[in-house]
């Protein structure tokens, strides 16, 4: 196999161009992205990848649950193919880079390999997990986890949104359930490059994050149920306020978090209060603790003092509270030779790197569990995501790219 030279490059300006007329599809209030999943706008953003990797010489398949997988053929056809992508769905208030550099940065490793001529004997797949965000429909990751075999095909099309919309009628309305059986398909390996969405790499001044493992997650989604009464004229001595056992848990989850430090967090993001009237004591609340660490007897170790604690603090208060966990992946330990693929290419292309624990969830962590895999981060802005202010700098998705394409290639093996 001919080495790869350190002058194998992406056309950073392209990808750029590609990035920015993706974000104007579904846009947020606010300069970022709202394209949340199996929503017009996802769908929108769907055809135009689908034209860009058919202009690109890819053939596309789409799974029952909507996962899209673009094939540009290798010298083997019945060599695996090596995958690599990530999602195109966002947060309400997304911005424009969170899985989308991932799967363009994908899309963009196809078209330099088209202007450069070069083959390789795997071919290359550029996917586009469904759902991966979780926001819309929980958990996240769901459609790249039923791939993996972590939830049926049905649980998944019978989760349904806080209008009670069902997964499944939603992929049937926009139009991308497709034909191919979910998990069918079998990899040679996976890799995914996405940006960091915490702190760390810009603060360590360094271009490329080498993942070597990630954080483990679980998702609590709870119940409190008091009374609903006259915020008026109910005698404070008979109120049963379910909001503030919401307060209660909000401060153990963070004090949970904090206790666990180093390398622990905790935090509630969705809240739904009944009836969330001004003058109505709220008489029930729902809502999903979000705990993460990489250690897992520690992540174990935290969910069990939540549940030991939460019923009694809601019982003093005289409320009632329940639980169940609506998503979970425990801290994942990525393949040591993809990992390592990954940090040759940062190494040839001179880029500054470090290895580093992705804090987010990711297609890659359930991938993981079945064929090697590894994922290339790069920079951005203040740590920033999940806000549309999230930002990244060009020569930072182009670096992310090139150690991408370099670790895609190695593995797919270059023909001369
Ligand atoms: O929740 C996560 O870590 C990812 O952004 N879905
Ligand atoms: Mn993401
Ligand atoms: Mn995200």
């Amino acid at each position: 196999m001919p080495a790869i030279g350190e002058n194998l490059r992406i056309n950073g300006a392209r990808l750029w161009d590609s990035l920015m007329e993706m974000a104007e599809i579904g846009p947020g209030v606010a300069g970022g992205n709202n394209r949340q999943t199996l929503t017009d706008e996802d769908s929108e953003g769907r055809h135009l990848f689908q034209s860009w990797c058919e202009a690109a010489g890819c053939t596309m398949g789409v799974d029952e649950i909507g996962n899209m997988f673009a094939r540009r053929e290798g010298t083997d056809p019945d060599a695996l193919p090596v995958y690599v992508g990530s999602h195109l769905d966002t947060q309400p208030t997304g911005g424009k880079y969170d899985g989308v550099l991932g799967v363009l940065g994908g899309l963009e490793i196809i078209r330099t390999l088209n202007d450069l001529e070069i083959n390789t004997k795997h071919p290359i797949v550029v996917t586009n997990w469904t759902n991966e965000e979780g926001t819309r429909f929980a958990p996240a990751m769901l459609a790249s986890g039923v791939f993996a075999g972590k939830h049926t095909l049905d649980w998944a099309n019978d989760r349904v949104d806080s209008d009670g919309k069902r997964f499944g009628d939603e992929l049937e309305r926009i139009g991308w359930k497709g034909s191919e059986k979910v998990g069918a398909r079998k990899m040679h390996a996976m890799f995914e490059l996405h940006i960091e969405q915490g702190p760390i790499l810009e603060a360590e001044n360094k271009d490329i994050g080498v993942v070597t493992h990630g954080q483990g997650l679980r998702w609590i989604e709870c119940t409190i149920t008091g009374k609903e009464s006259h915020t008026g004229s109910t005698p404070m001595h008979m109120r049963k306020n379910a909001g503030r056992g919401l307060a209660l848990l909000t401060e153990l989850v963070h004090e949970i978090a904090m206790a666990n430090q180093p390398g622990a967090v905790g935090a509630i993001g969705m809240i739904d209060v009944y009836p969330n009237s001004r003058n109505v004591i709220p008489g029930k609340v729902v809502f999903t603790v979000d705990m993460r660490t990489h250690l897992l007897d520690k992540l174990n170790a935290m969910v069990a003092e939540f549940n030991a604690r939460a019923p009694k603090l809601c019982e003093d208060i005289g409320v009632e509270f329940s639980c169940e966990i609506i998503g979970q992946f425990d801290p994942p330990a990525f393949d040591e030779g993809c990992v390592g693929a990954v940090r040759a290419a940062a190494e040839r292309l001179g880029y500054s790197h470090m290895d580093i624990i992705s804090g987010a969830g990711h297609d890659a962590c359930w991938i993981n569990d079945l064929y090697p895999t590894a994922m290339v981060m790069c920079p951005c802005v203040d740590g920033l995501s999940h806000h549309e202010a999230e930002e990244i700098s060009q020569e930072w998705a182009t670096a992310g790219a090139d150690v991408l394409m370099h670790a895609v290639v190695e593995t797919a093996e270059i023909v001369g």
